[in-house]
């Protein structure tokens, strides 16, 4: 049904794995019209709680097909709203997991600066290259690089299109954690699985609660997570979670 792509559920997470292995898993239009399609159906599942995207060990992404892209014109790529596509793992109200060994560049990049949480391994290498083939980020590498590493680093990075390694990328804070290259897949499954089994309403508000802080000034940010706080108190598994623990049993998640 994908081409390109594998989509795949494990339990309650939804699995996409980029499968273009020739080109490092470029990114076409038929592999992010695959992605959006296969976001919208995790995102319409209600088994499904969590969502990872991976691509192999060599390569998370090396970016937009350049291939492709070359001869685009700014009306196709306007018409074909290739932004909206790499804006989808943000407004997903479903935790999106990225899980990023080998190269992560430029559009790859983007994509997994999206997404809610990076798992990288050792090999991992992030980088907005786009400057050496004479254009600048285009899905959100300018804004989302300097929030997640700050400005002076991320305007070096995108300046000169170099390479930042796995380290550099968990002490930058634009990886949550690196883990050898043999075990990054199966922990950043593993991290899936722990948030799909938590209250998926609760879920849904802490991620749009974090997002705000990039969207908001503080004041607004707070008044938001309070609304939202006590919104919860409507919820069965508000009343479950807090009945479970004081009788010190394992609560039962209904997702209302
Ligand atoms: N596109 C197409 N093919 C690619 C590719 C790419 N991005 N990256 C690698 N390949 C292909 C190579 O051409 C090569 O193909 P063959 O020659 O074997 O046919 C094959 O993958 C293996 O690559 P290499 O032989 O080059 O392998 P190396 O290990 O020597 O080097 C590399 C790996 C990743 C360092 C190198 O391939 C490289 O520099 N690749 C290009 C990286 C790059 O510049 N990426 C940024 C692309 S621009 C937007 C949305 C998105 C974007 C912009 C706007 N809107 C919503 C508006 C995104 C833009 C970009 O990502």
């Amino acid at each position: 049904m994908y081409e390109n792509l594998i989509v795949t559920t494990e339990d309650a997470v939804g699995v996409i794995q980029f499968n273009r292995p020739k080109v490092l898993n470029a990114l076409n239009s038929q592999v992010m019209r695959g992605l959006t399609h296969a976001l919208a159906a995790f995102e319409a599942d209600a088994t499904i709680r969590c969502v990872l995207i991976h691509g192999s060990e060599r390569a998370f992404s090396a970016g937009a097909d350049i291939d492709a892209m070359q001869a685009a014109t700014p009306v196709e790529m306007l018409r074909e709203n290739w932004i909206a596509a790499w804006d989808r793992p943000r407004t997903m109200t479903k935790p999106v997991i990225a899980a990023v060994s080998g190269y992560c560049l430029g559009g790859g990049c983007e994509l997994a600066m999206a997404c809610d949480i990076i798992i990288a391994s050792e090999s991992a290498q992030f980088a907005q290259p786009e400057i050496g083939i004479g254009v600048i980020p285009g899905a959100g590498g300018t804004q989302r690089l300097p929030r997640a590493i700050g400005k002076s680093r991320a305007m070096e990075l995108i300046l000169t299109g170099k390479f930042m390694g796995a380290a550099e990328a968990e002490r930058r804070g634009l990886v949550s954690r690196v883990v050898p290259v043999e075990a990054y897949l199966a922990e950043a499954k593993a991290l899936a699985r722990d948030i799909a089994s938590k209250p998926p309403v609760a879920i849904q508000f802490a991620k749009e609660c974090v997002n705000k802080v990039f969207e908001t000034a503080l004041g607004e940010g707070l008044d938001y997570e309070r609304r939202m706080f006590y919104f919860l108190f409507s919820t069965h598994d508000q009343r479950e979670g807090m009945e479970a623990f004081l009788a010190k049993r394992k609560p039962e998640w209904k997702g209302q």
